[in-house]
């Protein structure tokens, strides 16, 4: 990110964090393949399964769901019950973004803390085409909705009255920090996605936050095949990280406190930087020898095992990208020639 989009992202944004760590990301959507069961996702409607699609000439895949379904309960395995998260996709203070293309007026989302079939947030936008038709009750449906679904029961956070364009790569972000929900949107998916930079943006706090899960992408009364098609791309996750010290907030020992070498002298887990009760390191110099030596080993084994999900820390270490997130969109190849080619293979499933 530019030192322009930084800027307004620190003036502008709706989060009240400045920082995001690049994390997970996701490009092998291979063509002709379902993608539910498939590679760490798992999908909550299984009579409409999510299709791979990919351009040999091109580095960006696709995936898209088969249906143009609709009906159903939250948490029933039913049509509103479609969508399509990844388990690599974890963090508690993170954000889950994506593109996505629709022809009509199908319904687009992207799902965060997805901890069981019926608990999660989301954020959806309709098309704008020919009349929309979204997958919540008592909101108009050509509104924007960021929602929560705790147990089969939705609790709607916040609306905006905008639809996403048709046939445009258009880009969803849907946040989570502190108890902060909030739903970014980008009419022009493919210019990059620093959060102060959004279009529109729909945001609320919730009290009773969520525990941490999966997300992905969502789609209700959608068609890949049989109807105006619609499709994502470009999935990722970004993770907060509010004191700017390198380390994301889900493994700071000290998430308000700039921190980098995470240092904890009596091993409680709680970061040095931080920890009012913490013997002084002077005090733990004088005495140095056996005490000293015990402390720090038994400390970093139970920091680990009590604070961090292995999956997510590995994650993070391997991805080693500590330097903020640079989170400009790689959409060059994704104008008209990928579109066109993407109705191509619409048709011809619809076809076969
Ligand atoms: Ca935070
Ligand atoms: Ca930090
Ligand atoms: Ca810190
Ligand atoms: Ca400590």
């Amino acid at each position: 990110m530019s030192a322009m989009l930084l800027l307004l992202a620190a003036l502008s944004s709706p989060v009240q964090a400045e920082t995001l760590i690049e994390g997970w990301s996701y490009n092998n959507f291979q063509q002709d393949e379902p993608f539910n069961g498939r590679d760490g996702w798992s999908g909550g409607y299984s009579a409409d399964d999510w299709w791979g699609y990919s351009q040999s000439d091109e580095e960006i895949t696709w995936v898209f769901p088969s249906t143009d379904d609709s009906g159903g309960d939250w948490g029933d395995g039913e049509a509103r019950d479609n969508w399509l998260v990844h388990e690599e996709v974890r963090g508690d203070d993170s954000m889950f973004t994506a593109v996505f293309v629709t022809e009509d007026d199908d319904t687009s989302g992207v799902v965060h803390h997805l901890s069981s079939d019926d608990t999660f947030y989301v954020f959806t936008v309709t098309g704008g085409g020919r009349g929309a038709s979204g997958p919540f009750t008592g909101v108009d449906e050509s509104e924007a909705v960021l929602a929560k679904v705790d147990g089969g029961l939705v609790t709607i956070l916040a609306t905006g009255n905008f639809n996403s364009e048709t046939n445009a790569w258009s880009r969803l972000a849907l946040s989570v920090n502190d108890g902060v929900v909030t739903g970014m949107f980008w009419y022009d998916g493919l210019e990059g996605f620093a959060p102060g930079t959004a279009d529109e943006v729909l945001s609320a706090t919730d009290d009773d936050p969520l525990p941490a899960g999966q997300g992905g992408f969502y789609s209700y009364n959608a068609g890949g095949f049989d109807d105006g098609w619609q499709a994502f791309s470009q999935p990722s996750e970004q993770w907060w990280d509010d004191d700017e010290d390198g380390v994301p907030d889900d493994l700071d020992n000290c998430e308000t406190d700039p921190n980098p070498d995470q240092s904890d002298l009596d091993g409680d887990g709680i970061g040095s930087a931080c920890d009012t009760d913490e013997v002084s390191g002077e005090g733990e110099g004088e005495g140095e020898g056996e005490g000293e030596g015990e402390g720090e080993g038994e400390g970093e084994g139970e920091g680990t095992a009590d604070t961090a999900d292995p999956l997510y820390e590995a994650s993070f270490k391997e991805g080693g990208s500590v330097a903020g997130c640079s989170c400009d969109a790689t959409g060059g190849a994704m104008g008209g020639l990928v579109l066109a080619g993407l109705a191509a293979f619409a048709r011809r499933r619809r076809e076969d």
